[in-house]
């Protein structure tokens, strides 16, 4: 596929990037991300549905809380309407050199905001006309779009959760606005992320109400969205915390408690971030095994966070070991079904070159390619899957399966307690020295 051409060329000298093999030497180049290879039937293109995050690739500079920006953007100008369309021409020159099928973005990503509300929905819904051009032109697909109903200061006590009711409003005829511009765009999910969703003190917040708030909004965006012809699945993305000190969909297991409370299981799944999940004290794996075993995986935000602080730094993933368990438990999933891998990633703020922004994305491409070669030779051979069955066959007849079953009281299950017990070994070394050998053979 050739790029997208826009009145200029924005990421000169770097063209299409194509598969080389791992024992190629050009950094801009995959060495695993091998897009038409088949693995248990499906294409890696189909399989990892990979998209570009607008926010970190096209608008973050490297400013963080203790410095300005490091980085300069060639399609930055000082004129926020030609901004807007320059840098929509650099992200899709971007995504088809990449070669990647999906984009998400929040509404402030892609249009300034203007002087008032006015202007927000006038030069959003200008901008969703661009954007729709360069999807026709390319064949690129919007993954999901999302509403900024965080940074904006009047949405310091939050928004929908806000305790004024004005501000609640607001955030509703943005929302509004950004599900009216995924219909135009043919988006496949829309994100609820909730950063200001949450309190910095109990002192000052009725929780109680500020929930049911939240629960409110929800039905009215799903009720909205169905009106209008929205078909695809609203998704909940879990954080626990950062900017607020607790966030209400703190993790998984907390995101499908309020999506049941609020009888939203058919319209609502969840987006699992990987540094989300670190953040609430899991493992990426974990929220991603949460969400399959309640049937409310809905896409995944790929990136990793750092080990040792602990914090939300969005990098590019490169732990293969994390890839391969989380594609094990997509694989089993069936898949990714209308969810995709969206890079909610950014470059280190010392990763200046523009040779970088590609060298991040190719790095994380290669190493979801490699997670999900791995899993699926682990799913293959089958001796993980088995050692895990027969973890539990006790419980696959006679009285065992009967407690499954429910067919059994305390007092029927206490008569059967007066057994010896052995002592069964889980065996975790030998399950993690037979990973490295699916891993490393
Ligand atoms: C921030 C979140 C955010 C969401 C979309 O931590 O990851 O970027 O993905 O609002
Ligand atoms: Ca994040
Ligand atoms: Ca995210």
């Amino acid at each position: 596929m050739s790029y997208f051409k826009g009145e200029k060329e924005y990421f000169k000298g770097i063209g299409n990037i194509e598969f080389e093999g791992k024992k190629s030497d050009n950094p801009l180049s995959f060495k695993f991300y091998d897009k038409d290879k088949v693995i248990a039937g499906k294409t890696m293109k189909e399989h990892l549905r990979f998209a570009c995050a607008y926010w970190h690739s096209f608008n973050a500079n490297g400013s963080d809380p203790f410095g300005g920006p490091t980085m300069s953007f060639p399609f930055n100008d000082a004129d926020p309407k030609t901004n807007d369309i320059q840098k929509a021409d650099a992200a899709f020159e971007f995504i088809t050199k990449m070669d990647m099928p999906y984009y998400c973005f929040h509404d402030a990503d892609v249009a300034n905001p203007g002087k008032n509300v006015d202007e927000y929905q006038v030069n959003l819904h200008a901008m969703a006309k661009e954007l729709k051009k360069r999807q026709d032109a390319t064949g690129v697909k919007l993954l999901w779009n999302t509403t900024n109903a965080f940074s904006d200061k009047v949405f310091m006590n939050g928004a929908a959760t806000n305790p004024e009711f004005d501000v609640v409003a607001r955030a509703a005829l943005q929302i509004k606005t950004c599900i009216d511009v995924n219909i135009e765009l043919g988006g496949e999910n829309y994100v609820f992320w909730g950063g200001r969703e949450g309190y910095m003190s109990l002192l000052n917040t009725d929780m109680k109400r500020e929930r049911e708030h939240l629960g409110k909004m929800l039905i009215m965006a799903r009720d909205y969205g169905r009106k209008v012809g929205f078909t695809g699945k609203f998704l909940i993305e879990p954080k626990p915390m950062e900017p607020s000190k607790h966030q209400y969909d703190f993790d998984a297991q907390s995101s499908i408690a309020f999506i049941k409370e609020y009888g939203l299981e058919n319209d609502y799944a969840c987006n699992i971030e990987a540094n989300h999940a670190t953040l609430a004290g899991h493992t990426f794996e974990h929220d991603l095994q949460v969400c399959v075993d309640n049937g409310l995986l809905g896409s995944v935000d790929a990136n990793q966070g750092d080990a040792q602080n602990g914090w939300d730094t969005d990098e590019f993933p490169s732990d293969v070991y994390t890839a391969t368990k989380a594609m094990l438990v997509i694989l089993k999933n069936g898949g990714l079904h209308a969810g995709g891998l969206n890079f909610d990633a950014k470059r280190r703020r010392n990763s200046t070159d523009l040779e970088d922004l590609f060298i991040a994305h190719i790095s994380g491409m290669d190493s979801f390619a490699l997670g999900l070669e791995v899993a699926d030779k682990i799913i293959r051979d089958g001796k993980i899957d088995q050692f895990v069955t027969n973890r539990y066959s006790s419980f696959d007849s006679g009285n065992g399966k009967k407690f499954e079953e429910g067919k059994m009281d305390l007092e029927g299950l206490a008569t059967l307690g007066n057994k010896d017990l052995k002592l069964i070994s889980g065996r975790q070394e030998y399950l993690e020295a037979l990973l490295n050998r699916y891993m490393f053979s």
